[in-house]
């Protein structure tokens, strides 16, 4: 298949919710020798877009939703041992906690970020979705973390990342750790706001702010 086809039924499988058929892209994708990152922004990423987009219209609706974001996971779940393959390093940069906000549970991107990260030489303790701000708080002090990310999805829950903030000020240790957000509705601007470090626009750009922040 070439290769803009093969993005074009990357995209049709999230679109269709077909869980299996996306796996199965991301197999070819691996056969044919193709960057991981590349499959999962050229050609799953307008699929789950497009969900989103049509989502927001009332043309598709949560069961199609859910539907979407399950082939997305299959499809990236076989991508993801390629991605820590090739970019397996060995120097830690620094150790990164991982959150989505609380109140929110789409864990797809906030995943894809740790995984890069993780296969850019960072040590990374992921904590989920719907995560607490003390439990940030409390992972960054035990594991002496120097790197945060904080997920959100819903323009309701991107105060929790303020909130994550507004946290290790008052735990008194905002100064030991760089604050990086993101999210589709996340902005450069709401991360200045906040007060945060930077904003990762997506995983690639997220790894390099992540290096660029702890100075590797
Ligand atoms: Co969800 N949902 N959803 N959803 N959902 C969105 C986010 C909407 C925008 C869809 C829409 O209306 N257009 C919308 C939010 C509207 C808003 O707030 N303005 C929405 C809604 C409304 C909801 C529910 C409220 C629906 C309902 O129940 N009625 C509900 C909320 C549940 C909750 O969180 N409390 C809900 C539920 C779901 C699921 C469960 C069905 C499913 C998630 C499955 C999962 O994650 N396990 C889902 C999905 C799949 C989406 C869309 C379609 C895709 C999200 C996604 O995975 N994108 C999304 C629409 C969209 O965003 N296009 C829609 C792909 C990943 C790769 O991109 O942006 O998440 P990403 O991550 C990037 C990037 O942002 C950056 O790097 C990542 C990798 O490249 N990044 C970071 C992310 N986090 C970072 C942190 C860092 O530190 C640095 C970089």
């Amino acid at each position: 298949m070439q290769r803009e086809d093969l993005f074009e039924a990357m995209a049709r499988s999230i679109i269709e919710g077909e869980a299996d058929a996306a796996a199965d892209l991301a197999r070819q994708a691996i056969e044919a020798g193709l960057d991981p990152l590349e499959a999962i922004d050229h050609g799953f990423v307008p699929g789950i877009d497009h969900v989103g987009r049509e989502f927001s219209l009332e043309n598709m609706f949560l069961p199609e939703l859910v539907l979407a974001g399950e082939a997305m996971k299959a499809a990236i779940a076989v991508l993801e041992p390629e991605m820590q393959r090739t970019g397996a390093e060995r120097e830690i940069h620094g150790t990164v906690v991982l959150a989505a906000a609380h109140g929110d549970i789409h864990d797809i991107g906030k995943s894809l970020v740790g995984t890069m990260l993780s296969a850019s030489g960072f040590r990374v303790f992921d904590l989920g979705v719907d995560v607490p701000v003390e439990a940030v708080v409390e992972k960054v002090r035990e594991v002496n973390a120097n790197l945060v990310g904080v997920s959100a999805l819903l323009t309701t829950t991107m105060f929790g990342q303020r909130e994550v903030i507004e946290a290790l000020i008052a735990a008194g240790i905002r100064d030991r750790v760089k604050v990086m957000v993101g999210g589709a509705p996340v902005t450069p601007e709401w991360a200045a706001e906040i007060g945060a470090d930077g904003f990762g626009e997506d995983a690639a750009r997220a790894v390099s702010l992540a290096r660029e922040l702890v100075g590797a």
